[in-house]
């Protein structure tokens, strides 16, 4: 896959007015660097109580390294009127369409959206559904958590790739990004970046749920690694089906360094579960089996663990 990094001394672009739906962690890390590279940002809270608590807070604070900044970009609720020329999504993706919906009115001609969340559909239905608009996706491996409300701490520098989804438009919006972040790159096939982020997700995400652990404790059981094996056999083969490039060796492979390396890690799906939050099974595992009954291809395991996880939880699709 070819990347591109673009230095920042030859940067020379129009600063942007970012709108930013999604004020989780990863919006609101973004909406520092926007801020930072002196872009314009506005964020989109979800309820008239978000609005009020950031307002009281008087914007956020962000804590990378020991050092604290505070940032106090504007925000609004989606019913303002004022055009999105820009708009970054970094809700989780089961709240997408619906968080995209409520301020479609507002996007300019030929605005550029940019996605990044976990899972996939909801960023290939909107370019489909949107020729207008030149849309984006990213994946990333960035890390923040809140210490407390609009209090947030970066938990260590991650990369990440984004590039063009619709055939429209051309490479200046990650020219302009590149300022932001030095460890952003240009995905020249951000499908199949989107693919690998999908791959390891169905691998680890579904089963650190139903068996309630951390994700290195998936190497630690023979029973755990079985299911793993057979949950990644069938994603190498439907891939390999399909076309998809997914990695140089087998997925299995892939997947065991990711839960070793993230070990002590609770997996965002284990984490929703266990919180009895909406999940993202429906954009992993459920984008997967989908894909997979299309082309009449049998992937037992995955369909059991998606039929699992839809019994224990509130996913947000249902
Ligand atoms: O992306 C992840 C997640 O928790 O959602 C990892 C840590 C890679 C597990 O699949």
């Amino acid at each position: 896959m070819m990347v591109r990094h673009i230095p920042h001394s030859v940067q020379d672009f129009e600063p942007m007015h970012w709108h930013i739906l999604g004020a989780g962690a990863i919006g609101l890390l973004w909406a520092a660097k926007l801020e930072k590279a002196g872009h314009q940002v506005t964020l989109i809270l979800h309820t008239p109580e978000k609005l009020t608590q950031y307002t009281e807070a008087g914007g956020f604070a962000l804590t990378d390294n020991n050092h604290t900044e505070r940032f106090t970009p504007s925000a609004q609720l989606a019913d303002q009127s004022d055009p999105i020329s820009h708009l970054l999504i970094t809700t989780k993706s089961f709240a997408v369409t619906d968080a995209f919906a409520s301020i479609q009115h507002r996007l300019s001609n030929n605005a550029r959206v940019l996605l990044l969340h976990n899972g996939m559909g909801p960023q290939q239905q909107l370019t489909e559904d949107n020729p207008q608009l030149e849309i984006w996706a990213g994946s990333t491996t960035d890390g923040a958590y809140f210490e407390r409300p609009w209090h947030l701490i970066r938990a260590g520098i991650g990369a990440t790739q984004v590039g063009r989804l619709s055939d429209r438009g051309n490479d200046q919006l990650f020219e302009a990004l590149s300022s932001t972040d030095d460890q952003l790159t240009l995905a020249e096939d951000i499908q199949s970046v989107l693919w690998r982020k999908l791959a390891i997700n169905c691998a680890i995400n579904p089963l650190t749920a139903l068996y309630n652990c951390r994700n290195g404790e998936l190497l630690k059981y023979t029973d755990r690694r079985a299911a793993m094996a057979q949950l990644c056999k069938e994603v190498d083969d439907v891939t390999h089906a399909l076309g998809i490039t997914l990695f140089e060796r087998k997925l299995m492979e892939q997947a065991w360094d990711v839960a070793e390396l993230t070990g002590d890690n609770y997996s965002s799906m284990q984490q929703d579960v266990s919180h009895q939050r909406p999940n993202e099974i429906e954009t992993i595992t459920g984008y997967f089996c989908a894909i997979a009954d299309q082309a009449h291809i049998a992937t037992p395991a995955n369909h059991l663990v998606l039929e699992a996880i839809r019994g224990l939880s509130t996913t947000g699709d249902h």
